[in-house]
């Protein structure tokens, strides 16, 4: 469990927090993964197609002695067995698994990128990540994770989650 790795997860469809904690279930119950930190649950403005429910996210940290890919790949399963079905780009899900860092290392292949290409452009992303380490240093910005989020230009909201039934 020799890697440092940081996972986004997201949800608006059904019961939004019982979903981000069955896929941090799911990920804890992985041969080669240890989730070692999760961050708190907000609620957050859904960003980049706005026609659809407020989202629930999260992040969490693991140590894994998986590859970027296996890690990804894993991520892939638990959306698919959890019922994701790919319709809207950005739109309504019901579990996002989103491979954020995978130590210092920088990876663009068609399928996947690590960085994630659009985290330092997004709250609901930066906010839970600098909960989990804000020192985090992001291997082609060299800036961390604290300074994105405070440098962030977006202003969609991201409010601590604070029970069950929020209105948006
Ligand atoms: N995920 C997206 C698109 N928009 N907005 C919020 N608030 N949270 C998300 O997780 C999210 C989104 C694509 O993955
Ligand atoms: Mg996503
Ligand atoms: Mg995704």
């Amino acid at each position: 469990m020799k890697t440092t790795a940081y996972i986004g997860i997201g949800s608006n469809v059904g019961d939004k927090v019982k979903n981000c904690w069955e896929a941090i279930r799911q990920l804890q119950a992985t041969p080669g993964i240890e989730v070692s930190k999760t961050s708190s649950l907000y609620y957050t403005e859904p960003v980049g197609y706005e026609n659809q429910d407020w989202f629930i996210n999260c992040a969490v940290e693991i140590k894994t002695s998986l590859s970027p890919r296996e890690v990804f790949l894993r991520c892939k399963e638990i959306e698919k067995g959890m019922g994701r079905t790919y319709l809207i780009p950005w739109g309504p899900r019901i579990i996002d698994l989103d491979l954020l860092f995978y130590n210092d290392l920088i990876l663009k292949e068609a399928d996947l990128e690590i960085p994630h290409p659009r985290l330092h452009e997004r709250g609901f992303v930066l906010i839970p990540l600098a909960e989990l380490n804000p020192t985090w240093i992001h291997p082609i910005f060299k800036k961390t994770v604290l300074e994105l989020r405070q440098e962030l230009k977006d202003f969609h909201e991201v409010k601590p989650y604070q029970g069950k039934n929020m209105a948006s």
